[in-house]
């Protein structure tokens, strides 16, 4: 994948770099957020716009020598405002939390009040979680969800009645069901507050048509451009129609807040792989791809609750699933993700709604289906993935993990110790790697 002169310049980077290649080639990536990018996308981030400084935006910069720099920029957001319909749209926020950012330092000043899901309910810290700035510097209210695993509207609603937030987010990064954007975009409205969709996890999703658009109910939209929508590691802000019509000033707020507000310099590299990405995105076999992740979604939550492993909300309609591993008792997602590890398999331990354990040591395993449906993998393979998932689970998931500190260490090293000196996981780690050798991924 890496060309000759890193081989000769820098070996131990070129090393790692075959080894990772290795380690995504022979094992499934399950992490939801995650996802193999084409060779298109590598080569423009790899390309000598990461030379340039551009600080402004086309055609308005504040260094000479950017007319290439502006043509690419000015195709990202051509391709991204057709893609999901949009009117304006700034391509250069770094990732995803930097675009967040950008929304607050537009539309709120310190100790405003900003409402988001709460992170132990599948929301993002960006969102108003008390540990992040945006929950520091200002007033968040989270909400929730409910029991059975879905958003509780009504509570939205009240909650907004009563707090009259300025900025209302919807949008989550472990939330395995659709998004009422419209009862939402009422809800904003009735409350008069701004009202942004964070579809980091599922732009790819929204922009193939497999998941309902927030774009008629919302003000904002913010996006990664890293995940389902399968390009580099980046990020977007959009402005909606619906956006400029409550507030003419929000494509230039969001475009100040952006530069110089917060960041200097745009990636010029990731801004013209991030144009790969929606071209790629722009074509009839994305809406394939997007169907056929959901698709992947179902049958995986099928075979997973078969083989007799609990999910929140007992199934999924987008990318991504959430074990529930409470009935083999509480903080055993490091074991589940240590275990699939073992057979070949990354996921990320998570909590789950009203988890009974901690952040740290979480009851709940989060995976998907975007980088699997990327290799080409359907439904047969979701089957059977889904009975390796189960099986590992139940093997690692009995060991004993003590709620009591003094204990725990000692027990986690020796649950470790067993799962890497277990047969049949090594048998179910063969069975994984014949998959992939089955559905090649960067020879292709
Ligand atoms: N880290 C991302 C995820 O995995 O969902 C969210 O920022």
């Amino acid at each position: 994948m890496v060309g000759k002169a890193l081989k000769q310049s820098d070996k131990l980077i070129f090393g790692l770099i075959q080894k990772e290649t290795k380690r995504q080639e022979d094992g499934l990536e399950m992490i939801p957020s995650e996802n193999h990018s084409s060779r298109a996308v590598r080569e423009a981030l790899g390309s000598v716009f990461t030379d340039k400084y551009s600080e402004g935006y086309p055609r308005k910069r504040y260094y000479g020598g950017n007319e290439f720099v502006d043509e690419a920029e000015t195709l990202a957001i051509e391709r991204a405002k057709k893609l999901f319909g949009v009117e304006h749209v700034n391509v250069q926020p770094y990732s995803g939390s930097p675009a967040n950012q950008s929304v607050y330092f537009a539309l709120l000043n310190p100790g405003d009040t900003v409402m988001g899901q709460s992170l132990t309910a599948g929301g993002h810290l960006t969102h108003g979680w008390k540990v992040n700035f945006s929950g520091k510097i200002y007033n968040s209210v989270l909400y929730n969800v409910k029991p059975d695993g879905y958003l509780d509207i009504g509570e939205v609603r009240k909650l907004a009645l009563e707090h009259r937030p300025k900025l209302i987010w919807v949008g989550a990064t472990a939330y395995p069901r659709e998004f009422p954007f419209e009862e939402f975009g009422k809800i904003a409205d009735e409350a008069g507050a701004y009202l942004a969709a964070d579809i980091s996890h599922i732009a790819g999703l929204v922009a193939g048509g497999a998941h309902k658009s927030p774009v008629p109910f919302v003000h904002i939209v913010t996006t990664t451009t890293h995940k389902t929508l399968r390009g580099p590691r980046g990020a977007m802000v959009m402005v909606t129609r619906k956006g400029i019509e409550k507030d003419p000033e929000l494509p230039s707020k969001i475009d100040k807040a952006v530069f110089p507000g917060l960041q200097g310099g745009p990636h010029d590299h990731q801004t013209a792989a991030i144009a790969v990405a929606l071209g790629e995105a722009l074509q009839p076999q994305f809406k394939k791809y997007a169907r056929q992740i959901v698709e992947n979604s179902k049958a995986l939550a099928g075979s997973l609750m078969q083989n007799g492993i609990k999910l929140v909300s007992n199934g999924s309609e987008n990318h991504l699933l959430l074990i529930d591993l409470t009935s083999f008792g509480k903080g055993k997602g490091l074991y589940g993700q240590c275990g699939l590890e073992k057979a070949g398999i990354t996921v990320n331990k998570n909590t789950i709604p009203f988890d009974p354990s901690s952040p740290f040591y979480p009851s709940g395993i989060r995976l998907g289906t975007p980088a699997l449906t990327t290799r080409g993998m359907r439904e047969k393979e979701m089957k059977r993935i889904g009975k390796i998932i189960a099986e590992t689970l139940k093997r690692c998931c009995a060991y004993e993990f003590p709620e009591e500190k003094e204990r725990r260490e000692a027990a986690i090293a020796q649950a470790k110790e067993k799962i890497e000196n277990d047969r049949e996981l090594v048998k179910l780690r063969g069975e994984v790697l014949k998959l992939c050798r089955k559905f090649p991924l960067h020879s292709k």
